[in-house]
C-alpha cells in the first residue's frame, strides 16, 4: 500500500465512523447538533418525506432492457419508464400504430425487408446506454432527450413535454452505435454518435479477414429532424464521445486503434487514440463536395494518414473508454481503462493541431495516475473531477489544476480522496455535471455488481447505484439503489428545467394518421362512430373513453377482417389514463388523458371477446368493458 493510500484509508475509516454516528442521530432529530449545517441539509434532502418532491429529474438508461427511466433524484425513486427500443406490455409500445410508425419510419429499407421476412415490423430489443438532454448555450434546455441503441444501430429521441419517444433513426453504414452526445453550443444542433464495431466498407459478405478493408463511422445527426447530417470514416473503432463548449470540436475514444478482430489483437498497443473532429472543416468539406455518398449519406474520409483537416488522432494510453468535457469549458478527461491514468486534453490547444503539424500530444496537459480501471469522469463545477475505478471498486476525487501542475513537474498530489463503492463502477454522474451549471451536490456511482448488498434474487442479481454526497471533500455513500438490467449512464437535471404537460394536446402530431383516416371516413375522433366503418375486409372501429365507459359497449366484425380500433380518451383530468385490452387477442394499449391510440389486428378467432380498460381509472374500472363479436366466416 502506498503512503498515499494509507493516508486515505485512515481518513476514510475516521470519516465512516463519524458519518455513521451522524446518520443515527439525524434519525432521532439530534443530528444537526453534530453535523455541519451543509451536511445536515444534504442528508435531509436525500430522504424525502412522503409527498415531498425531488430537486432533480434523473434520466437513466436501461441497457439491454431498451427503455429510458425517470427517477426522482436524490431520493432515487423510480417514477416512470419510457419504452423506446423495447416492446412494452403496459403501454402497447411496439404494437400501437402510433408507436410502430415511430419505430419503423426511420429504419433502412434493407432492414424493413429483412424484418418482414421474419414476420416482424421492427426490432423488439435494444441496448440503450447513453441518455443525454438537448443543450442551449452550454446547459440543458428541457426540449429533448437523445439516446443510442448499441444492439441495432439506432438513435432515438424522447420529447420532454410528453415524455414519449417521437423519433428513431437507424444509422446507415455504421455498426453498433455506442457513444452519443448532443452538441452543447450554440445549441443541439448536432447529435454525435459513434459506431463501435468496425465492418468492411462494402459489407456484402465477401470480406472477413482483411482489416485494411474495415472502417468505422462517426455520425452527426440533426437533432431537430433526426436525419443523418454527415458521416466521417475513421481508423480504429469508436467507443465514447463528447464535444466542447465552443461548438468547434467533437472527440471520440478508440480502444481498438489496432483494428484487431480478437481480444489479443485489440489490446496489443500501449497507446490507442482519441479522434478529434473539426466541425467547421467537415462542413467545408461537404460544401466542397469532398465526400462519397453511401446509402444516401455524405461520408467524408477522416482516416489516419489522409492528412485532411477533418480529423486528428491523439495517442492515449491504453484502450481509453469514457471521455468527458469539464464544466470549465476547457478541459476534457479521457479515461485510460487499461491504463491507471486519465489524460487531460486542453481544447484551447486543438486549433494548433489543425493549423500546423504540431505534435498531437501537445494538447495533453495532464495525465494523473488515479487507480486501476478508470472508466468515466464527472465534475463538481469547482475544479474537481470524480473518476470511477472499475477494478479498484472506488471513486476517486481529484483536482484538475493540481494534476496539470504535477504534469508540469510540481510536487503536488492531485488526489483528494477515495471512497469504496459496491462493486465495480462503470459510469458516474453528478448533478448538472455535464453542463456549465454543474452544482457539485450529488454523485451517482453506477455499479455493475451488487453481489451481497441486497436480498438474494437468485443467480441474476440487480445492479447497484450508490448515491454519494460530494458537498464535502470526503465523499459519503448515503444510499444503495438496486436497478434491473442494466443502466449504464444517467444525467441529473434540475427540476425547473423540465416541464412536462399533464394532459395531451388534442392537436398533437402523434395521432395525425388516425385523424386523417377519421376525416376520410367522415368521423371526428372526439365523437367516435356508432358502427364500425367497413372498407372491403378492413374495418375501422372508432370509440371514445370516459371513465368508466367506452362509447361502444359492443361491435361486430367478420372472421378474417383486418380490424383497427381507435380509442380517444375524452377525460381531461390529470392522471385518468384508460387502456384498451382485447382478451386472448394479445392486444393492449394505454390511452392517456386527451390522447388517441390505435391498434390493428386480424379478427381470426370467432366468438364473443371482451375488451376491457386495463389502466385503473375509476371505482367502476372493472365494469369498463365491452364485447367484440367476431362472426364466423361464411356467416
Ligand atoms: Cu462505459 Cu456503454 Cu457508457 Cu457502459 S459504456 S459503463
Ligand atoms: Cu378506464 Cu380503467
Amino acid at each position: 500500500m502506498s503512503e498515499h493510500d494509507k493516508k486515505l484509508n485512515v481518513t476514510r475509516r475516521g470519516m465512516l465512523g463519524a458519518t455513521a454516528t451522524g446518520a443515527v442521530l439525524a434519525g432521532t432529530g439530534l443530528g444537526s447538533t453534530l453535523m455541519t449545517a451543509k451536511e445536515a441539509s444534504a442528508a435531509a434532502n436525500a430522504n424525502l418525506e412522503p409527498g415531498e418532491l425531488d430537486e432533480y429529474y434523473g434520466f437513466w438508461s436501461s441497457g439491454q432492457t431498451g427503455e429510458l427511466r425517470i427517477l426522482g433524484f436524490p431520493s432515487m425513486r423510480e417514477l416512470m419508464r419510457i419504452p423506446v427500443f423495447n416492446r412494452c406490455s403496459a403501454t402497447g409500445w411496439g404494437q400501437t400504430n402510433e408507436s410502430l410508425k415511430i419505430m419503423t419510419d426511420g429504419l433502412l429499407p434493407e432492414t424493413k425487408e429483412f424484418l418482414a421476412k421474419r414476420g416482424m415490423k421492427t426490432y423488439d430489443n435494444g441496448d440503450l446506454h447513453h441518455p443525454h438532454m438537448s443543450f442551449t448555450d452550454g446547459t440543458y434546455d428541457g426540449r429533448y432527450l437523445f439516446m443510442n441503441d448499441k444492439a441495432n444501430t439506432r438513435v432515438a429521441r424522447v420529447r420532454c413535454d410528453v415524455m414519449k419517444c417521437d423519433k428513431i433513426t437507424e444509422i446507415p453504414n455504421a455498426k453498433a452505435i455506442h457513444g452519443l452526445r448532443p452538441q452543447k453550443f450554440p445549441r443541439t444542433g448536432y447529435v454525435f454518435a459513434n459506431g463501435e464495431d468496425e465492418t468492411p466498407l462494402v459489407n456484402d459478405g465477401t470480406v472477413l479477414d482483411d482489416p485494411s478493408q474495415y472502417v468505422n463511422i462517426f455520425t452527426a445527426l440533426d437533432g431537430d429532424t433526426m436525419e443523418v447530417a454527415w458521416q466521417v470514416m475513421v481508423s480504429g473503432n469508436l467507443d465514447n464521445t463528447d464535444c466542447d463548449y465552443q461548438g468547434k470540436y467533437a472527440y471520440s475514444t478508440s480502444y481498438n486503434s489496432e483494428m484487431g478482430m480478437n481480444l489479443a489483437e485489440m489490446t496489443e498497443n500501449e497507446l490507442d487514440h482519441v479522434v478529434v473532429f473539426n466541425l467547421a472543416e467537415i462542413e467545408a468539406g461537404i460544401e466542397a463536395g469532398d465526400y462519397q455518398e453511401l446509402k444516401g449519406v455524405k461520408v467524408l474520409d477522416g482516416r489516419k494518414g489522409q492528412n485532411k483537416k477533418y480529423t486528428r488522432y491523439i495517442p492515449i494510453p491504453n484502450s481509453p473508454h469514457g471521455i468527458n468535457t469539464a464544466p470549465d469549458g476547457k478541459h476534457v478527461c479521457i479515461n485510460g481503462k487499461l491504463s491507471p491514468t486519465v489524460s487531460i486534453m486542453d481544447v484551447t490547444k486543438l486549433d494548433a493541431l489543425f493549423e500546423s503539424d504540431a505534435d498531437p500530444r501537445s494538447c495533453i496537459v495532464g495525465e494523473p495516475q488515479l487507480g486501476l480501471g478508470p472508466l468515466h469522469t464527472a465534475y463538481d463545477g469547482q475544479g474537481n473531477a470524480f473518476t470511477t475505478l472499475f477494478l479498484d471498486s472506488q471513486i476517486v476525487k481529484w483536482n484538475i489544476d493540481k494534476a496539470i501542475e504535477a504534469y508540469g513537474g510540481a510536487d503536488v498530489d492531485p488526489i483528494i480522496s477515495k471512497v469504496d463503492v459496491h462493486y465495480q463502477p462503470g459510469h458516474n454522474s453528478t448533478t448538472m455535471g455535464e453542463t456549465k451549471e454543474a452544482d457539485g451536490k450529488w454523485l451517482i456511482s453506477m455499479n455493475k455488481f451488487s453481489k451481497d448488498r441486497f436480498l438474494n434474487t437468485g443467480p441474476l442479481k440487480p445492479e447497484n447505484e450508490q448515491l454519494i454526497d460530494i458537498s464535502t471533500n470526503e465523499m459519503k455513500v448515503v444510499h444503495d439503489g438496486p436497478t434491473f438490467a442494466e443502466p449504464h449512464d444517467s444525467i441529473m437535471v434540475r427540476r425547473d428545467i423540465v416541464n412536462p404537460v399533464n394532459i395531451w394536446d388534442r392537436n398533437d402530431i402523434t395521432w395525425e394518421d388516425a385523424r386523417k383516416q377519421a376525416e376520410a371516413d367522415g368521423i371526428d375522433l372526439e365523437d367516435g362512430a356508432e358502427e364500425p366503418i367497413r372498407d372491403g375486409n378492413k374495418v375501422r372501429v372508432y370509440m371514445t373513453s370516459q371513465a368508466p365507459t367506452f362509447s361502444l359497449e359492443k361491435f361486430t366484425v367478420k372472421q378474417g377482417d383486418e380490424v383497427t380500433v381507435y380509442v380517444t380518451n375524452l377525460d381531461d383530468v390529470d392522471d385518468v389514463t384508460h387502456g384498451f385490452c382485447l382478451g386472448n387477442y394479445g392486444v393492449a394499449m394505454e390511452v392517456a388523458p386527451q390522447a388517441t391510440a390505435s391498434v390493428t389486428f386480424t379478427a381470426d378467432r370467432p366468438g364473443v371477446h371482451w375488451f376491457y380498460c386495463q389502466w385503473f381509472c375509476h371505482a367502476l374500472h372493472m365494469e369498463m368493458r365491452g364485447r367484440m363479436l367476431v362472426e364466423p366466416q361464411g356467416a
